[in-house]
């Protein structure tokens, strides 16, 4: 019985994500970090691509690696994936997502500042929105807005101390992935409670960091630190206010069926 060559049968290639994700990045670093990696390809297209890359491999019981992450619904759908071990921690470790907001918010907009410093949930409410919404086909945004509804005990407590306005508008910067869709809907849902007119724009992840560093948006929910997101945040840190991580536990890495039998990116052959 002759060992599978993993790595030869997905011909020494990574199926990966948006050629703009933090995770795309990082990946990039992994293969260069890692000497058996040398030579191997990220393939990049879009997460829609990967997933059904992955449903189709796990369907015929086929190796396949691919850039995963946490939050996501495909560890609920798929609960064989698992995250090769990194040793060398190009991934990172305990990762967050964070809320950014622009310079001078907290003096213009003193109640926008106080409720998006107080927002904050954990990976299983991001994740139970997300899966609902694959498993039921319904909107993101309408998940969210029940969620909120369902929820209401946790969404005080991002409303506390916050007055009432009329109107007043913010701007969200967010990215494209469901994750962040989740994110934004239900803040922006939670704002409207409390009487804000709030837009979320999505934008790829360099345009959310430069738009708040510039003062174009009001804020980001959106900021994957201290590592997915770190190249983009590095250039705007000393323009924007760091309110601290609004979810813990996050994480991406290099992800693969159970059936395949690796258990580290080091035993990827070159
Ligand atoms: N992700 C999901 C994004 C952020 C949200 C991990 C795919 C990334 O920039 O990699």
């Amino acid at each position: 019985d002759e060992a599978i060559n993993y790595s030869e049968e997905v011909e020494y290639t990574i199926t990966g994500i948006e050629p703009g994700a933090g995770i795309t990045v990082t990946t990039e670093k992994a293969i260069e970090e890692y000497e058996n990696l040398n030579g191997w390809q990220l393939e990049q297209s879009s997460t829609a691509a990967m997933v059904t890359a992955l449903d189709e491999a796990i369907s015929n019981e086929e190796p396949i690696i691919v850039t995963g992450w946490n939050p996501h619904w495909k560890f609920a759908k798929y609960p064989d994936l698992k995250y090769l071990d990194d040793p060398k921690g190009v991934y990172g470790e305990a990762e967050n997502i964070q809320s950014l907001a622009r310079q001078g918010l907290k003096e213009d907009k003193p109640n926008a500042y106080k409720l998006i410093d107080q927002f904050e949930w954990d990976v299983e409410d991001m994740e139970s929105i997300m899966y609902e919404s694959k498993e039921t086909g319904d909107d993101i945004d309408e998940v969210a807005k029940r969620w909120v509804e369902d929820n209401q005990e946790k969404v005080s407590q991002w409303l506390e101390g916050v007055e009432d306005v009329d109107g007043v508008e913010v701007e969200l910067a967010s990215t494209p992935w469901d994750s962040e869709r989740a994110s934004s809907s239900v803040l922006a849902e939670a704002m409207s409670q409390k009487g804000f007119d709030v837009t979320v724009t999505p934008v790829d992840v360099a345009a959310v960091f430069e738009a708040v560093g510039n003062g174009d948006v009001d804020a980001t929910i959106a900021a994957w630190l201290p590592l997915t997101h770190n190249d983009f945040y590095q250039k705007v840190k000393d323009d924007v206010v760091d309110l601290g991580p609004n979810l813990q536990g996050a994480k991406i890495g290099i992800v693969v069926p159970e059936y395949v039998d690796l258990e580290s990116i080091e035993d990827l052959e070159p």
